[in-house]
């Protein structure tokens, strides 16, 4: 696949509906951001036809109920893509769209990486499912050199817990699910001793990462360097997005790589981060850099740069969760990402085939289309509103 076309037959895009999703989570989320309970989603199905062929497309935009991780919030990505994206993309959707065009035709609205990717993600799984075609096909990650199904390492991302001896229990419960890296979320008051308990804990062979969420400022450095003492795999975001050049000087204070997150909202700015020494290992979340291909791309460029990469997360339905799979099997990523178990967040998926563990590996889903088929009855019972955008007036 090439930056200007995803060389599939483009399809015609005439009616949007968004829908919100109401998603209560098997235990509250903390961060050092904030508590998540329950997951507000907007879900963005669009009817699409090639050949005469009616084909659907899904796609999950993964702006939280807040702007507390980044500036988009649920209500805002809602707003912005029925009054700025969608009147923009109508013209080319109607007369037929590729993916990768997408991008281009919203370039104009600033900002936004979630509301865009979310509506790119509904055209290419439409495209796909048109040609037949999964996600992972496209990209090459379906099988691995054998010919076997693709199986990829999974991480879990776990909450920030007020005692240190909840949080061990937490943990031990999904070391016994089979997870093969830890990560915790840490803030300031909740890091060493945290970390501490929890390598002792886990032993020295279970790979450990924090991710702090820009909870630091640039003296804590000195601070942040006792995480040396716990053989982390790195350090996610502990600086405010912005602060790239404070993010390079922690890089050179601090033994553990410096990994970012909220900092990457596209594949220039990560060259730069790069190139500044702010970046020696990449979080890649689609949603955050508008989408599947700019991830790609970012993919690319670390791969060309040596720099390792891993997918992130953010509490996807099995949507998101099953395109962030075919895309963490990529060469590049070198690292486990947070792509765990559907259940390790929601009860209740709203997909027919939710993504599982076992040996600690996912497999990498092979559906046509992004890789999912929607259960349309728990959708429906989850769904709290419905919004209809008819392109054609
Ligand atoms: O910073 O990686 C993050 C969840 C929501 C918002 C931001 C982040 C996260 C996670 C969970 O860490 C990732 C996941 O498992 O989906
Ligand atoms: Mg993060």
């Amino acid at each position: 696949m090439n930056n200007s076309t995803t060389s599939l037959p483009p399809v015609r895009v005439s009616r949007v509906e968004l829908r919100r999703i109401a998603m209560p989570l098997v235990t509250p989320f903390r961060t050092s951001f904030g508590v998540e309970a329950d997951r507000d989603i907007l879900i963005v199905h669009i009817e699409a036809e090639l050949d005469g062929e009616v084909v659907h497309g899904w796609g999950e935009c993964v702006a939280l109920g807040e702007p507390t991780y980044s500036a988009e919030y649920v209500d805002g990505s809602q707003h912005v893509m029925v009054q700025h994206l969608l009147p923009r993309l109508a013209a080319r959707a109607l007369a037929g769209i590729d993916a990768a065009d997408v991008s281009d035709v919203l370039a104009p609205v600033h900002g936004h990486p979630m509301a865009k990717g979310a509506i790119e993600a509904a055209v290419l799984d439409a495209q796909l499912r048109a040609a037949g075609m999964s996600f992972a096909d496209l990209l090459g990650t379906a099988t691995d050199s054998d010919g076997r199904p693709r199986r990829i390492p999974s991480g879990v991302s776990v909450g920030i817990h007020d005692s240190v001896e909840d949080l061990l229990k937490t943990v031990q419960g999904y070391v016994d699910d089979g997870y093969v890296r830890i990560k915790l979320k840490i803030e300031p008051d909740s890091d060493i001793e945290h970390v501490a308990a929890v390598r002792d804990l886990i032993g020295p062979d279970v790979p450990l990462q924090v991710d702090a969420n820009t909870a630091y400022r640039r003296t804590d450095g000195r601070h942040l360097a006792r995480l040396d003492d716990y053989d982390l795999l790195l350090i996610e975001q502990p600086l405010p997005e912005e602060d790239i050049i404070g993010h390079a000087r922690l890089a050179d204070e601090v033994d553990t790589p410096i990994c970012l997150d909220e900092s990457l909202v596209s594949a220039a700015g990560t060259a730069d981060a790069i190139e500044l020494g702010a970046c020696e290992i990449a979080n890649i979340k689609p949603g955050r850099v508008g989408g599947y291909l700019e991830a790609i791309r970012i993919h690319d460029l670390c791969l060309t740069l040596d720099v390792p990469v891993w997918c992130g997360g953010m509490v996807e339905t099995g949507i998101g969760r099953a395109a962030n799979a075919a895309l963490g099997a990529l060469p590049g990523f070198t690292l486990p990402g947070d792509i765990s178990a559907s259940a390790r967040f929601y009860a209740q998926d709203i997909v027919t085939d939710p993504i599982t563990i076992v040996d600690g590996h996912v497999t990498v889903p092979t559906a046509p289309g992004m890789g999912f088929d929607i259960d349309s009855d728990v959708l429906e019972s989850v769904t709290t509103s419905t919004l209809v955008v008819e392109l054609d007036r």
